[in-house]
């Protein structure tokens, strides 16, 4: 269990008042003392209350320890969210719409990797997903039975220009796909938040000059998909991300090579690709992509259509594995290298100090006009987050390829005790205390800013082998978002500035290289007959979020 340890500081302030008198004010202020904190779970819950307090379909989850979280202090009933709290669920295109080839929609990336044998763990791909494409009015449905107040879906920028470039011609039909989505949404009362590119880059830019790598050429592309998104959406959409977890796109993407396009220095994976640039270089193509589609809607939308645009950053807590001066400068490091590596050129202007020393030239630069241009440009704060790691300095001088600030990561603590449960995804440990941690921390790093969290869920450990009836009953999923959405909540009471929730994800759907096999729907989908069924989940968001909501 963690504990914050609270100092209250009082401040007083004496000025001299016109008569010549002196006067004096005090001012109270409460601080709760974070990165200080080292977690370490001090109790052991019997066993009987945790099986009270969490069923698992995995009984060797049943480990007291591994609960401790549940703990935590709770908010309680009386806890309510401001009237314009956004909350709802999230998707993106290529993992629910399906229908590749239908409509004019040109191949993306992905496309590609999932016919490459061996990428995909199950070897299925997004092909026919959820089959959202052609059901539109039923998914709409089911969010308004939510009684959700936004729903986040991503555009296939393939299906809107086929071919991609700033030359090729925009598709009719793929806009009046994502009118009929848009519209139904509206007139559900469901407020439409669009991502812009959530990793389905349209596979002839790949092809024609490398895609990400080309800082010059991405750019200038995504800045005129950018303006025919805006105009043919901008008069009813007004909540805009640009790239979806500019992370996963670069390390997993032309890092670690588990992603499309699947470069990496691992030979035994691919035959193509270098981590030790790679990576970086895709990073600076996003940011600079980023900017400049803000830039145009700012310069030539904004104005008329009044919406808001930011990017949408993933990062998960660092917590330092010990109380050495080193593990916490590492786990610092860490959440630079993970977040702050897209969040300080965006929030301050530059690259953090940490990247530079341990890059060197292999981390591009910007030259001052981009800088200036990338600087300022988010309307807020966009994050997406699922978990926690313990974070151990590393002595050795950085390898090549390292893409986390060199340090060692762990799942559990010192003594072997789990840092949280573990989801069916072997990266997603529960951890609800880190997010809250996570929000103070970037609250305080970037001056405040409003923060949209756009994703937030879990895998359930072998769902897909349960029965129906058991996989309706995810009462594993349920138990993460008690915990995560009560970490939401003292976030906001410790005066983090969070304006929505998206629950990832409103359907079971394809979950890229982990394919149709890991779910994290809270919607369970047949991917044979795309029957959609809700799950004990669902019910827990949509109550939870309809008790504890300011009415408008
Ligand atoms: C996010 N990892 O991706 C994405 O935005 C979603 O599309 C995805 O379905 C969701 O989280 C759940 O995974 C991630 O390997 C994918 O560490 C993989 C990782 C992290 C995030």
């Amino acid at each position: 269990m963690v504990n914050y340890k609270k100092t209250t500081t009082t401040t007083s302030t004496t000025i001299k008042t016109a008569d010549g008198a002196t006067k004096t004010t005090t001012k109270t202020s409460t601080v709760y003392d974070r990165l200080r904190t080292f977690a370490t779970p001090e109790s052991a819950i019997p066993l009987d209350t945790v099986n009270r307090l969490m069923t698992s379909p995995r009984k060797q989850y049943a480990d007291a320890n591994t609960y401790a979280h549940l703990l935590e202090p709770q908010v309680g009933p009386s806890f309510k969210y401001p009237a314009d709290f956004l909350w709802g669920f999230a998707t993106a295109s290529y993992q629910i719409e399906g229908a590749v080839a239908e409509e004019g929609r040109g191949r993306t990336i992905w496309d590609e990797f999932c016919d490459t044998p061996g990428k995909v763990i199950d070897a299925t791909s997004g092909a026919t997903a959820c089959d959202s494409f052609h059901r539109v009015t039923e998914d709409v449905a089911l969010l308004k039975a939510y009684g959700v107040k936004a729903y986040r879906f991503s555009f296939a920028w393939s299906r809107i220009i086929p071919l991609g470039g700033r030359d090729d011609p925009v598709n009719p039909l793929g806009i009046a796909y994502y009118n009929r989505l848009i519209d139904t949404l509206l007139a559900a009362g469901i407020t439409p938040f669009a991502t812009l590119y959530h990793w389905d880059l349209p596979l002839a830019l790949a092809e024609r000059y490398n895609g990400l790598l080309n800082s010059e050429e991405f750019p200038k592309d995504f800045e005129r998909y950018a303006r025919v998104v805006f105009q043919s959406f901008g008069d009813r959409v007004k909540h805009w991300l640009t790239f979806n977890e500019p992370y996963c796109s670069s390390k997993l993407g032309y890092g670690w090579g588990n992603h499309a396009p699947g470069r990496t220095s691992d030979r035994a994976k691919n035959p193509v690709g270098d981590t030790s640039v790679e990576p970086w270089r895709a990073g600076h193509s996003i940011l600079l992509a980023h900017a400049r589609a803000v830039n145009v809607y700012r310069t030539e939308f904004q104005a008329t259509q009044g919406g808001k645009i930011a990017i949408t950053l993933n990062c998960d807590w660092g917590e330092p594995y010990s109380d050495s001066e080193e593990d916490k400068a590492a786990a610092v490091r860490y959440l630079e290298f993970y977040v702050a590596w897209f969040a300080d050129p965006i929030f301050l202007g530059d690259y953090p100090e940490s990247l530079k020393k341990q890059l060197g030239n292999r981390l591009p630069a910007f030259s001052e006009e981009e800088k200036a241009l990338v600087k300022g440009s988010a309307d807020f704060f966009g994050l997406n987050s699922y978990t926690t790691r313990l974070v151990e300095n590393r002595d050795a001088a950085p390898e090549l390829d390292d893409l986390d600030g060199n340090v060692i990561q762990h799942t559990a603590y010192s003594n072997g005790t789990p840092i949280g449960p573990r989801a069916e995804s072997v990266w997603l440990f529960v951890v609800p205390w880190g997010l809250r941690k996570l929000l103070n921390w970037l609250d305080n790093r970037y001056d405040h800013p409003d923060i949209f969290l756009t994703e937030n869920g879990c895998s359930v450990p072998n769902e897909n082998n349960l029965t129906k009836e058991e996989l309706l009953n995810d009462q594993f999923r349920v138990n993460f978002y008690k915990g995560y959405l009560n970490a939401v909540q003292l976030a906001i009471n410790d005066g983090v500035k969070i304006k929505s929730y998206f629950a990832w994800s409103l359907l079971d759907n394809f979950e890229w290289a982990d394919g149709l096999q890991t779910r994290f729907g809270c919607t369970y989908v047949d991917f044979d007959t795309f029957e959609r069924i809700p799950k004990a989940s669902a019910r827990f968001v949509s109550s939870h979020f309809k008790a504890h909501t300011i009415e408008e």
